[in-house]
């Protein structure tokens, strides 16, 4: 019996090119991914808008709606669901500046209408989840933007979708750097005051990833917390992360145990996944995986959370709240490190 739903998005799934060399495995077809995720035990699947439909820019109204469609089927007939649909605004020549924030006016109102067609293909999936990773938002050049003017734009932004679809609601996905040098919104408390600005701040909430808190010198655990208090986590993608450095997707818990175990342990006592939110993974294969082998980062991190939650499970509670009372912080230090450990 899994202890959550699972979801992970079809580019946890790839050939291994990184900025320094080229493919080193073959491209899977999206059928074959499906099917392969399935297998290997996720629940649902997440989507960029171009994931669902290849070319989104191509297509408009009936014709992406009945695309769309023939996706709703297609996932169906493989047994998973669409967590989210998340508009990729950070590829296309439009979007060299960032998006919603911009210089140019033409350019922000491409990224509007762009993220119409996410809401569009979300509301044909049967799905009301969408996803705002705000990739190029952000500056190298501090000079380059204003940052009021900036998150007045993103607010805008935002405001246009929640207006246009009164079912949809926004999860932020905070990152502090990567492509951009320095975000707008890099931290999850960033995101949750964004989320008040906007006009419906109850259809605007949060994605954790333990990567990008940890790229923002916080810890993911914390962040969850932080956003659990707020009523807004709605979704999390969980994996790991050596240090500051480039965002390297690691398998859950393969770099800090400690710190994979606590974001189980405040996701488990709080309850979360009770309303229907899933666990995500955004993950990526070693390059050194061959082919065939390219899978078990996922299922690897699948492996962990649930071994993680047995330990969250069978972590005695008395004997944390005794520590708790007499402050004897060293000793419950050694008791999760001696838990951890097992026998
Ligand atoms: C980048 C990310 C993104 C988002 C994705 C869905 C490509 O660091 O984490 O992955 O997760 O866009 O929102
Ligand atoms: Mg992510």
């Amino acid at each position: 019996m899994k202890s959550f739903r699972y979801s992970v998005g079809p580019w946890n799934i790839h050939t291994g090119m990184d900025p320094f060399g080229p493919p080193v495995r073959k491209e899977v077809p999206f059928e074959h991914k499906l099917a392969r995720l399935k297998e290997i035990g996720f629940d649902a699947i997440q989507l960029h808008d171009d994931d669902a439909i290849p070319n989104v820019n191509d297509f408009e109204g009936s014709v992406l709606r009945s695309k769309a469609k023939e996706l709703k089927q297609q996932l169906r007939n493989v047994g998973l669901v669409p967590e989210f649909i998340a508009p990729r605004l950070w590829e296309d020549e439009r979007t060299r500046d960032g998006a919603y924030t911009a210089n140019s006016q033409q350019l922000r109102n491409y990224a509007k209408e762009r993220s119409l067609k996410a809401l569009e293909i979300a509301e044909e999936l049967g799905t009301n989840n969408i996803v705002l990773w705000l990739a190029r938002e952000g500056t190298f050049v501090p000079e380059s933007k204003c940052g009021v003017r900036a998150v007045e734009y993103l607010v805008e932004a935002i405001n246009y979708m929640l207006e246009a679809n009164k079912n949809i609601r926004i999860l932020i996905e905070p990152k502090p750097n990567e492509p951009v040098d320095k975000s707008f919104i890099p931290t999850a408390g960033h995101a949750l005051a964004l989320s008040y600005l906007t006009s419906a701040p109850d259809r605007v909430g949060v994605l954790i990833e333990s990567a990008h808190s940890l790229l923002a010198g916080l810890d993911p655990a914390d962040d969850m917390t932080f956003a659990l208090a707020h009523n807004k986590l709605w979704g999390v993608h969980l994996n790991d992360q050596n240090g500051l450095k480039f965002d390297q997707d690691r398998s859950f818990g393969s770099v800090n145990l400690r710190q994979a175990f606590n974001q189980v342990r405040v996701l488990l006592d709080h309850q979360y996944g009770q309303e229907g939110q899933f666990v995500g993974l955004d993950v990526k294969a070693l390059r050194t995986q061959n082919d065939d082998l390219a899978y078990k980062h996922l299922s690897n991190s699948l492996f962990v959370v649930e071994r993680l939650v047995q330990k969250a499970k069978s972590l005695q509670t008395e004997h944390i709240s005794a520590r708790q009372e007499d402050t004897d912080y060293e000793e419950l230090d050694r008791l999760i490190v001696d838990h951890l450990l097992g026998s």
